[in-house]
């Protein structure tokens, strides 16, 4: 019998994939946007927001693992984090292995997100009810203009940077981080890849270093987001992200205290990639 293929939409991409699905276990449109679970042989359960898929139960341990532990561990002692988007929960599970961590707020849109991750997607919904979690059903920007609270890391896991989410990578975006982030706190988002969105990149990057005493690039390739050499911004206030401030004592499969040493580009390929 032939699959079913599930034809990705991703307006942001030149190419698209074609993923041979099995069965389609949740479809609906929500408030915000068409959110559809569905399970493929090779890559398990994938989730899809609009048409894009935004993870895949084979590797999006590598995706979560690395948009959170190299911050949290170029800080000495994170306490307070700060996640916009992140409503699967992936961001969420690692973050919650932090024990110095005693503050997590989740700013999620769409609550149908974090209702679909709770019922279709168990290995990342581990940890909504960590008892130092709040969740917020709001405008990341909204959210950060009228909190009080300081924070020591702030997390960005977005769709990508067209439609709702584009406003996260602008200026006034970055004038309402740094305003909440603590003076040694650190910055990180997802900015998509090195082959299909260098100038996106690059914009960012000069963003952040206008903004931020430092601004960084990491980078790790993942099979399923078009592109695949996949970079994380970083703006940091005082810590050099290359550096660990802390040594990995967390369980993780994919990072560890070499891989953040090697995560980072070699600073003559960014000067080439990004400064010129
Ligand atoms: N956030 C990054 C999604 C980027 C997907 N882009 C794409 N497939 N073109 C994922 C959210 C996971 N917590």
């Amino acid at each position: 019998m032939d699959d079913l293929l599930f034809l990705e939409r991703d307006p942001f991409s030149p190419i698209r994939y074609a993923y041979k699905a099995q069965q389609i276990l949740h479809s609906e449109q929500s408030e915000f946007q068409e959110i559809l679970v569905f399970e493929c042989a090779y890559f398990g359960r994938i989730l899809a927001l609009d048409g894009v898929v935004q993870l895949t139960e084979k590797d999006e341990f590598i995706y979560h693992e690395m948009l959170t532990h190299v911050v949290l561990h170029a800080h000495p002692r994170p306490e307070n984090v700060l996640i916009i988007g992140g409503g699967d929960g992936g961001t969420l599970r690692e973050v919650a292995k932090h024990k110095p961590v005693s503050r997590i707020d989740l700013v999620e849109l769409d609550p149908a997100v974090i209702q679909v991750s709770r019922q279709y997607l168990p290995t990342l919904a581990t940890s909504f009810d960590d008892p130092r979690l709040t969740i917020s059903n709001m405008e990341g920007a909204a959210f950060l203009q009228q909190s009080t609270t300081l924070y020591d890391v702030i997390i960005v896991d977005c769709t990508d940077p067209v439609g709702p989410a584009k406003g996260l990578f602008s200026d006034d975006f970055f004038a309402d981080v740094i305003h909440r982030l603590a003076p040694d706190g650190i910055f990180v988002a997802q900015t998509e890849s090195l082959h299909f969105h260098r100038p996106f990149v690059t914009e960012v990057q000069h963003r952040l270093a206008r903004m931020f005493n430092i601004a960084d690039l990491y980078t790790a390739s993942l099979a399923t987001y078009a592109g695949n050499w996949w970079t994380f911004s970083v703006g940091s206030r005082r810590y050099n992200p290359r550096a660990q401030a802390q040594n990995c004592e967390v369980t993780t499969k994919y990072y560890s205290d070499d891989v953040h040493a090697h995560a980072f580009l070699p600073q003559s390929l960014y000067d080439r990639l990004i400064r010129k």
